[in-house]
């Protein structure tokens, strides 16, 4: 069975190697020198680049490298019968339960105003608040989102959670759908954005959005950058609707040298780092993927490509 992949990123021959010792009959091609396309039935990608689509007519099933299916979806030339399985997890939720905590942390202690004091020689003490005094909102409750409201509650914050159907989870305040967003953002003082890019969520991190927060909040963005309008984003840190913002995605990636946001005083970047799938776990999911696929059973993750996730 020939495999094509394609990732700017990752190791290819630690990826075929991993995937042999699992599935010894794979035949693992890079991207473009994959010989004969003909009978090529999955292909393993990120950003799939140009072209790679309209070659492989024989293709069944694409695997992305990554959660977010938004740089498959997003192909002009997508056949429509075309199936894609994603990553769920695979890694990742730890990591990003990290880098949330951190930036929440980040705010919530005031790192951010006692950085730009020190820029200035200034010795100011401000009253610090505990953790249940602050609220704290999370869109997107999915396999990573679950994870970081569960990790905010346990340190005690006051957690608000978002998503498109009803879920629940011990000791957080859910919301879902267009009515439950604007219900849930009134009160959250630092608002973390973990959705996928989709139809509906593109651009939703705009001017609306930002003014029906408490004056002063803080966001974080690790779903999409094109979930965030970036000149909303200047214009309410400027009046100070917003007080500042930790962005892990960008639009585009890498952000333009000339970008704004590189030096703007209450915008932190991260390129996209807050977190990283991991070999095996990935290998280990496509190649049950493989299995099943060849089994004729059902995919596991596979993307509902009406919801766009
Ligand atoms: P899941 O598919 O498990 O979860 C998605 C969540 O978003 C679900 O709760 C879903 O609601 C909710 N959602 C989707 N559309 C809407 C909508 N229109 N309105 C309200 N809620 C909505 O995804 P993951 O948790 O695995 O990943 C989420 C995203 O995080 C990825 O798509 C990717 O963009 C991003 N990501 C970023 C990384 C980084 O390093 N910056 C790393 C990994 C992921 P419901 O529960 O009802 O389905
Ligand atoms: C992902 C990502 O979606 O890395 O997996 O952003």
């Amino acid at each position: 069975v020939k495999v094509v992949f394609h990732s700017a990123g990752l190791d290819f021959e630690c990826w075929k190697r991993l995937l042999q010792r699992q599935l010894p009959e794979i035949d693992l091609v890079a991207w473009p020198e994959i010989g004969d396309p003909r009978g090529v039935r999955y292909a393993i990608v990120w950003q799939p680049p140009p072209g790679l689509l309209t070659a492989l007519h024989d293709l069944e099933v694409i695997f992305t490298l990554s959660a977010g299916v938004d740089h498959v979806l997003d192909q002009p030339d997508l056949p429509a019968d075309l199936q894609i399985a994603r990553l769920s997890d695979a890694g990742m939720t730890p990591q990003m339960v990290e880098y949330v905590i951190c930036g929440v942390l980040h705010f919530h202690r005031d790192f951010d105003v006692y950085q730009r004091e020190q820029h200035h020689r200034r010795w100011q003490p401000r009253p610090v608040l505990e953790s249940k005094e602050r609220t704290v909102g999370v869109l997107g409750l999915g396999v990573i989102g679950a994870a970081v409201v569960d990790s905010l509650v346990s340190l005690g914050f006051r957690v608000r959670g978002w998503s498109r159907s009803r879920q629940t989870r011990t000791g957080v305040a859910t919301y879902h759908g267009p009515d439950g967003l604007w219900q849930m953002l009134a009160a959250c003082e630092i608002l973390i954005c973990l959705l996928p890019l989709t139809a509906t969520t593109r651009g939703m991190l705009n001017r609306e959005l930002f003014d029906a927060l408490p004056r002063g909040a803080c966001l974080i963005n690790c779903g999409r950058g094109a979930q965030l309008v970036e000149t909303d984003l200047l214009e309410a840190l400027d009046t100070g609707q917003l007080r500042g913002a930790l962005l892990d995605v960008l639009e585009p990636e890498p952000l333009p040298q000339h970008s704004p946001l590189w030096r703007h005083p209450g915008v932190r970047i991260t390129p996209h780092v807050a977190a990283q799938t991991r070999n095996e776990q990935s290998v280990t999911q496509i190649a049950e993927n493989i299995c099943r696929h060849e089994a004729g059973q059902a995919l596991l993750n596979s993307v509902d490509r009406d919801l766009g996730y």
